[in-house]
């Protein structure tokens, strides 16, 4: 973690304790100024060494925030924090990460029950204690139990993408260095898990000592966890991050043991002993003539463990990309030779769901279809939010203005590079009930309409699904967007039958989005291998809201892949002319 970010944390911990406090208006000065401190490009320590005006010169930073940050910078505490902390001594951060409960509801809960963590907040509302607190019923309590273990586990783990730049800086860094022959990351993070608990990385190296050392030098390590022989473990922007070091002849072995899933590996280890094989982290090794195959790790004759891809074949499987490394259904295919052939990064051909400033992007039409082009797409669908429930304010376009958008989206790709299409369309909402809010006419004159849930992410199992089934069957909906409306980490949105909404979108010619956004990531793996069995297609989308968002590709692809997705089951590798009719 930056020392920006973690100056941010403690003011936004500032305004949540000031907020528990009833305090007005204060809690949002000190958000403001988290935001920016956090995003300011010059290194916080920098500007606090020259004084509270140096840092008040920063965008929303008045005088009093100034000064308390030079405080923390220089005695790594703040005095009204910590007086805050001991007239409140809850933990906030946990608290307030259980859905529905703000600093408010902390402070309140603190002063009728005592409740300061989360097992106590669970133990509260297993007793029903919480229920009887002025302001407070059944119902809140009921969803604050439910909340809890979506909490803990947001506590616990890191977005894939906030973690996986950190393992791609890692491993560009590994991978330089003079000492260092193969390097990979593995885990959660080369399974694409949409969550994980640490980075691994593995190195190859026939003098492990120096990549140790190095590797706690690298410079977006924060700090070093430990380090020891053939291993090191760091922080790094909050996240950990271990290193192992291995011979160069065990590195297939090691690979394959430290991708995981541990459900997979313990799957093909016991294949490795129904053909007299010992398989571990060293090696893969034929112990049919050992008396005792436990008596060490690296015993009988070595048959594979240089390569991954040697571990697999010398126990007669095809090679498991990692993605389907989860034990469900991977190993008797990879026996059978009967693997899904996997779609590619490469793939998709162009993005179906885009923003651009006519609703809540950043970008205007033209910049956002320029930022496609010189990717190389050869399509891009504009789909700015339309008005509707859970879209805010003005930044949904009514009917009259998704007709004058058109006209505009038409001019602009007219003046485009001429190898990339333009569709127009638009990302409609679908309310409680499943009805898709905008104008029957005008969904019917777009090229590509998205339909997606934004308000009621909460309403039970049997109403989501209905609510989805019922939007799909509508006649001018091409794509269901994000289909749970979750957001890692913060809400788990609906909880659908998936097989029952998969069923009605291959029947309706409807495809299902997998969002590329790393906040999302929906549908997730496990949907869409519901999708795809179901005979549903898929569409890989960013969402993009600017063009760097279009990078986001790769996330949704390979959750895509999570979900045993071939190429030909993606609706956006297809060619022009088969999207076209497909959305026909
Ligand atoms: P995470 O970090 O919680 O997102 O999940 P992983 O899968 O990255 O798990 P991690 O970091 O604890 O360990 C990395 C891999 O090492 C794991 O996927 C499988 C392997 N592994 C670790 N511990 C064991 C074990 O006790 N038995 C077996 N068979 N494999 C293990
Ligand atoms: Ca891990
Ligand atoms: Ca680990
Ligand atoms: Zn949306």
């Amino acid at each position: 973690m930056s020392r920006n970010d973690e100056v941010a944390d403690r003011l936004e911990e500032f305004a949540d304790r000031l907020e528990a406090t009833g305090v007005e208006y204060k809690p949002t000065a000190y958000r403001r100024a988290a935001e920016n401190v956090r995003d300011h490009p010059t290194p916080i320590g920098d500007l606090a060494a020259e004084g509270a005006d140096a840092v008040a010169e920063i965008d929303r930073v008045g005088d009093a925030i100034a000064s308390k940050i030079v405080e923390y910078v220089s005695t790594g505490s703040i005095e009204e924090l910590a007086e805050l902390r001991a007239e409140l001594p809850a933990d906030i951060g946990a608290l307030t990460a259980i859905e529905g409960v703000g600093p408010k509801t902390v402070g309140t809960l603190y002063a009728a029950l005592g409740i300061t963590t989360l097992d106590e907040m669970a133990a509260a509302a297993e007793a029903g204690e919480i229920r009887e607190v002025k302001g407070f019923g059944p119902k809140t309590e009921t969803s604050i139990r439910e909340n809890i273990p979506f909490a803990r586990e947001s506590r616990e783990r890191t977005r894939l993408g906030d973690a996986r730049p950190v393992a791609d800086g890692a491993l560009a860094y590994l991978v330089d260095l003079s000492h260092v022959s193969r390097a990979e990351v593995c885990g959660s993070i080369r399974r694409w898990r949409a969550t994980i608990g640490d980075v691994d990385l593995l190195a190859a190296s026939d003098d492990p000592e120096p990549v140790v050392d190095a590797f706690t030098d690298w410079p977006a390590a924060d700090t070093t966890i430990e380090a020891g022989t053939g291993k090191a473990s760091v922080r790094a922007d909050g996240t950990r991050v271990d290193l192992r070091v291995v011979d160069d002849a065990e590195f297939g072995a090691a690979l394959q043991y430290f991708t995981g899933s541990q459900a997979h590996n313990v799957a093909v280890r016991n294949r490795a002993i129904d053909r007299g094989l010992k398989l571990n982290e060293y090696g893969l090794f034929d112990v049919s003539d050992v008396a005792d195959p436990d008596a060490g790790q690296r015993v009988g004759t070595r048959v594979a463990g240089g390569t991954e891809a040697g571990v697999y074949e010398a126990l007669d499987m095809a090679f498991v990309p990692p993605e389907l490394r989860e034990n469900d259904g991977e190993i008797a295919a990879a026996a059978a030779t009967d693997l899904p052939d996997l779609v590619e990064p490469g793939d998709p051909r162009g993005d179906l769901h885009t923003h651009t400033d006519w609703s809540d992007g950043g970008f205007t039409l033209r910049e956002m279809i320029a930022a496609a082009a010189e990717r190389g797409h050869a399509f891009h669908a504009v789909t700015d939010h339309a008005a509707g429930p859970g879209i805010f304010g003005n930044t949904g376009l009514d009917e009259a203005e998704i007709a004058e958008q058109a006209a505009a989206v038409e001019s602009a790709a007219a003046d485009a590079d001429a190898a990339i299409t333009v569709l127009h369309g638009v990302e409609a909402n679908i309310d409680a009930e499943g009805t898709i809010t905008t104008d029957d006419a005008t969904l019917a004159d777009l090229d590509i309409v998205v339909a997606s849930p934004h308000s009621a992410l909460d309403q039970d199992a049997d109403a989501a699904t209905e609510r989805l089934v019922r939007a799909v069957e509508h006649p001018a909906v091409d794509v269901l967007g994000h289909p749970t409306g979750r957001l890692i980490n913060s809400r788990q949105g609906l909880e659908p039958d998936m097989d029952a909404v998969a069923a009605a979108a291959a029947r309706e010619g409807v495809a299902i989005e997998v969002n590329a956004n790393p906040a999302r990531l929906d549908a997730d793996g496990t949907a869409v291998r519901a999708a795809i069995k179901a005979g549903t297609t898929i569409a890989v989308n960013t969402d993009a809201h600017s063009p760097t968002d279009l990078d986001n590709r790769r996330y949704g692809v390979h959750t895509a892949r999570r979900g045993w997705a071939e190429r030909a089951d993606v609706l956006n590798t297809r060619s022009i002319e088969a999207l076209r009719a497909f959305l026909s």
